[in-house]
């Protein structure tokens, strides 16, 4: 057997290449292959980004090393980190299986999005929770770090910097955003929509910023209702009231994907501009040190066999 604590690094994943968008996508819609016009709409966001690349597999593979490093900082050789991603391969329970070949009895699981919803991280946590038993791991999960204080630094970092693109003399609209989710989340009390309020007023406060709003981006293309309102009809709103100047600040993703790269700084940027208003973004988190020490000290408060 194997002392070291097992780590398992959750994120969503994305194709291996144009060829695999289709079973991508179907994995994504639950085992049901997407319509010939909804793939050919998907593969198109995915050329206009990225030409054939896509920044979310060698990002997360990054993330992983990056915390690795950042573990054994904090705790020399007493963690090791796998991949587990929840639509691609290696799938959540291919990492677990991995764990359990290398003969570790103890792991935490955490997934690359800081806030918690059923929908979302209390999916791969089951997931990984569920195979971890099968594979007779005890395994505990850290369920969010919305408010870790090296993340809220490295966020207002971002913010203060990016706002030196912009005119300081004349009015910035800050838009906080995050990924949609159906409406129905609110009948179980989730706590998505207050969690990203409290990164959104904590990075606010400390960037000095008192303009701001927060926004839903990327909804689901299903008949049901979801989080509003979306960042395009935001954006309206504000060129409405004159504003000439948007700052984008991604709090709900933590990497350069396509949820970023297409439909903020395509879609909303080509919106923004139609409506005569300077559109930018913050950076992304990606490898940031403060983001590994947030996500190795997660992993470290969970450890309860230290
Ligand atoms: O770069 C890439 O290749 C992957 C980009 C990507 C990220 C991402 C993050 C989140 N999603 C969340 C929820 C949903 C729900 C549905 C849904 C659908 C899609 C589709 C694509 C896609 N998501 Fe995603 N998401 C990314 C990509 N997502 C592509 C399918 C086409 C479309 O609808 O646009 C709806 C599923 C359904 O039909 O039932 C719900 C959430 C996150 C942020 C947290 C996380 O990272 O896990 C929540 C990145």
């Amino acid at each position: 057997s194997n002392n070291r604590i097992g780590v398992l690094v959750m994120s969503y994943g994305t194709p291996e290449s144009m060829d695999g968008i289709e079973a991508y996508y179907t994995h994504i819609r639950r085992g049901n292959a997407p319509a010939p016009e909804q793939l050919a709409e998907l593969t198109a966001r995915y050329e206009a980004v990225v030409g054939g690349v896509f920044p979310l597999r060698e990002n997360t593979n990054r993330q992983v090393t990056g915390l690795q490093t950042a573990l054994d900082a904090i705790a020399p050789g007493r963690y090791a980190c796998y991949q587990g991603l929840k639509h691609a391969s290696p799938f959540i329970e291919d990492g677990v299986a991995k764990m359990a070949e290398d003969g570790i009895k103890r792991a935490v699981s955490v997934v690359l999005a800081p806030h918690y919803s059923t929908m979302s991280v209390g999916g791969y946590n089951k997931r990984a929770n569920e195979k971890a038993e099968e594979l007779g791991i005890e395994m505990a999960s850290v369920e969010s770090y919305h408010l870790h204080p090296k993340l809220i630094e490295a966020l207002v970092d971002r913010v203060v910097s990016a706002l030196n693109k912009f005119d300081r003399k004349e009015p910035i609209k800050v838009l906080f955003s995050a990924h949609s989710l159906p409406v129905r989340i609110r009948e179980s009390n989730d706590p998505y929509e207050s969690q990203l309020m409290e990164t959104s007023s904590a990075v606010a406060e400390r960037a000095g910023v008192t303009d701001w709003e927060f926004t839903w981006q990327s909804a689901g293309r299903t008949r049901e209702p979801w989080l509003g309102p979306d960042i395009l009809e935001t954006l309206q709103d504000v060129a409405d009231k004159n504003y000439k100047q948007v700052l984008s600040v991604p709090v709900g993703f933590v990497s350069d994907h396509l949820e970023v790269l297409y439909d903020l700084d395509i879609e909303a940027k080509a919106a923004a501009s139609e409506l005569g208003m300077k559109f930018e973004r913050i950076e992304m988190l990606n490898t940031d040190p403060f983001y590994m020490e947030t996500l190795a000290e997660s992993v470290e408060a969970k450890d309860r066999w230290r």
